[in-house]
């Protein structure tokens, strides 16, 4: 009040007060931070100056305009400006660490690269995952593929293996890359919705496009809904060539396994999780490598001949076809580790740069034209977001091996490049850089006969069998959750002729499929199924397209929440954890407030969560440990059924005692393989070690 009043009647006894103020926001900010402890070296400005004062901006007076001198204010406040890049078209939403990768089988028999050849070789890494839709601010778990992309710091040089968690790709030509990320984007119209593929445009386009219906039998897979960035698998998804000493190429296609196991979540989790924990795969990535628990992935790969490639029944071409394992077998030649979360998100997670293009001496590019126009788009969309042609000096983009070349200058040259030779070839100076016997050089490929044009090639024609394949490969929980998967986005089209045109194209693939799909969308009678080019074959299943079936029986790197109240046994609680630990999963004790409670030996427990933060979602399995009494005062808490409900609708384990038979039955639990007894560890570990897929027809009816 005081200071309004001064404001229309300034007078020197108001005034006095202010700065006093102003100094003690001073003196509190100082005794704050010299009770933080440390050393801490000068503040100063971009340009070295030391900064006395980061509380106040410069002012005429206390209460008085602030100057325009003040070049710290300024300097501080244009780079804030500054502080946001433009973000990756696609891809903008990532977490990444560093490792490395160790090379455990030699190809020296294929391939020059060293990387791929030196066994034991230890080369550093930087692997970024992402999801593809959404914004760089939006959640971890909408429904999408996940970008799985490495880069190696090779002693040739950086090589990207820029892939996804699916091995196949919507799309056969690069040319209509922009349309369909324009389709699945926010509608431009309406600007939503944000990271989510159920709406018009983009079934429209799917609906118009069917070499996009393998894909599309991935996207509505599980797969697009991983459980942990640890526990996808990462494929390079075009053929690429490995090329040896003799100039010998044979075709490769590169698969990342997890060590802890290919797992996933339901939708309804997916749904929730979006809320519970926005940055739920980001989180789990960090607590997992802080902790010291790095994920692992075997790299393994298909290698086939020129030869061999002529007699498969498709195009290995064209990327929206896989090759069966069972086909062409995978070997595994080494292990990626993360063990080093990035010091700062920016300057390394946000700026790095990868690039399909970035392949070293002895590996090699293959014709497939989606792969072609990556080779392009990469380095041209990095000029922009990275803002100049010097974004390789970047640390986290800059080779570890040394590098040279003529080329100068541009925005943020960070390097100081000595001497008078700036070209080639050269005279002048005996420590310019030269060509080298030991570059990169090309497949000495004989070019195919044929006519220039705009032209898909006949091999490409086929754009059933092999959603036919992935669908009748997957268990019959997987295939139930893929067509409600269907059903759910086309449920949110408001167009009809594109729901029909959707389902139409299921009759190709499976009529089983788009009969569960037609009756899920409430239709009457089934659309006409679209003119095929190519009728579709009958695949020999191929089982290592599941999940489920894949599905390690561990809870290795997962987590269990524990409920708790006043009262809880102690010995249970403890016996509890020790089970879970030994089996490699972390513990999270829950409560109603995050001070704990007090168990049965008088010992407060603290919480790792509050109860209504921390819903069983988060966790893979549940132990509900309480007294009566703990179990009847939760039964009448929203938190604590739901908690309960959510566990056992997403198909989790549950561990309960007698106590907590009041929340349970308000959580309408039924007795199941997958419900045991709090007391009964060994039972409680093996129905924790995957979800309890016979119980999930009782609590959810799918398609
Ligand atoms: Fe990408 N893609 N892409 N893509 N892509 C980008 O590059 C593009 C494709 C993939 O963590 C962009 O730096 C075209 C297939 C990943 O930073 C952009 C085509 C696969 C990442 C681009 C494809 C991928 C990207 C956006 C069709 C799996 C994130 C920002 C011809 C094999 C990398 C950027 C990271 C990022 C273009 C198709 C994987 C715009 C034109 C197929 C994992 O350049």
């Amino acid at each position: 009040m005081a200071t309004r009043k001064s404001k229309s009647a300034p007078s020197k006894s108001t005034r006095t007060p202010v700065r006093s103020a102003s100094k003690d926001l001073r003196g509190a900010a100082d005794e704050l931070h010299q009770q933080s402890g440390g050393t801490h070296p000068p503040l100063t400005t971009q340009q070295g100056i030391p900064v006395a004062d980061n509380q106040n901006s410069l002012r005429a007076t206390p209460r008085g305009p602030t100057l325009l001198e003040d070049f710290i204010l300024r300097e501080k406040i244009t780079h804030f400006d500054h502080e946001r890049i433009p973000e990756r078209i696609v891809h903008a939403r990532g977490s990444a660490a560093h490792g490395y990768f160790e090379l455990t089988k030699s190809l020296k028999k294929y391939t020059t690269a060293r990387v791929l050849s030196e066994v034991g070789e230890r080369t550093p890494v930087f692997c970024r995952f992402s999801t593809v839709a959404g914004g760089a601010g939006s959640v971890d778990t909408p429904r999408d593929v996940r970008g799985f992309a490495v880069k190696f710091y090779t002693q040739d040089g950086n090589w990207d293996l820029v892939g996804n968690n699916i091995p196949v790709f919507f799309i056969q030509d690069a040319i209509k890359f922009p349309d369909v990320v324009h389709s699945v984007k926010m509608e431009p119209d309406r600007g939503f919705p944000q990271s989510a593929s159920a709406h018009d445009t983009f079934w429209d386009f799917i609906s118009l496009t069917p070499e996009a219906l393998h894909m599309i039998m991935w996207a509505m897979s599980d797969r697009t809904l991983p459980r942990s960035l640890r526990m996808i698998e990462g494929f390079g998804v075009h053929s690429f060539r490995l090329i040896n000493d003799r100039g010998h190429s044979t075709f490769v296609k590169f698969h990342w396994r997890p060590r802890l196991g290919l797992q996933s979540t339901l939708w309804d989790e997916a749904v929730k999780l979006a809320g519970a924990d926005p940055d739920f795969h980001r989180r789990d990535l960090f607590n997992a490598i802080q902790s010291g628990a790095f994920p692992e992935w075997d790299l393994a790969v298909q290698l086939f001949t020129q030869e061999q490639a002529d007699a498969l029944p498709f195009d290995h071409l064209d990327a929206t076809k896989l090759i069966p394992e069972e086909m062409v077998p995978l070997t595994v030649i080494g292990r990626m580790v993360l063990d080093r979360w990035p010091d700062n998100f920016f300057a390394e997670t946000e700026q790095v740069a990868y690039c399909p293009a970035n392949i070293v001496p002895g590996i090699d590019f293959s014709n497939d034209p989606l792969l072609q126009g990556r080779l392009f788009s990469y380095l041209d969309t990095q000029l922009i977001r990275l803002g100049g042609p010097n974004f390789h000096q970047i640390p986290v983009n800059a080779p570890k091996c040394p590098f040279a070349n003529l080329q100068r200058d541009g925005h943020m040259q960070m390097q100081i490049p000595r001497g008078r030779v700036n070209y080639d070839p050269s005279s002048l100076q005996q420590d310019s850089p030269r060509e080298t016997a030991r570059g990169f050089g090309s497949t000495a490929e004989p070019a195919e006969e044929g006519t220039k044009g705009r032209i898909r090639a006949e091999s490409f024609a086929d754009h059933y069998t092999q959603p036919r394949l992935f669908y009748r490969s997957q268990s019959a929980p997987e295939q139930a959750h893929l067509a409600s998967a269907l059903v759910f986005e086309l449920s949110k089209v408001e167009t009809a002729h594109v729901r029909e045109a959707m389902v139409g194209h299921l009759r190709h693939i499976d009529a089983d499929l788009a009969k569960r799909v037609a009756d899920g969308l409430g239709m009457e009678g089934m659309p006409p199924a679209p003119p095929a080019a190519v009728k579709p074959q009958d695949m020999s299943p191929s089982p290592a397209l599941q999940i489920i079936g894949k599905m390690k029986a561990t809870l290795e790197g997962r987590a269990v929440g524990i409920l708790v109240h006043d009262g809880s046994d102690a010995g249970t609680v403890r016996a509890l954890r020790k089970a879970i630990e030994g089996a490699g999963a972390t513990v999270k004790i829950v409560a109603l407030k995050l001070g704990g409670a007090t168990l049965s030996d008088g010992k407060r427990l603290p919480a790792d969560g509050q109860l209504a933060g921390t819903p069983s979602i988060v966790f893979d399995a549940v132990a509900l440990v309480l007294s009566a009494a703990g179990g009847a005062r939760l039964a009448k808490e929203a938190a604590a059924i739901d908690f309960v409900r959510d566990a056992f609708g997403h198909l989790k384990a549950i561990a309960a005692d007698d106590g907590a038979q009041a929340v349970t039955e308000m959580a309408g639990v039924e007795k199941d393989d997958g419900v045991v007894a709090a007391s009964d560890t060994v039972a409680f570990l093996k129905a924790a070690a995957k979800r309890q897929w016979d119980r999930e027809p009782r609590v959810r009816t799918l398609a």
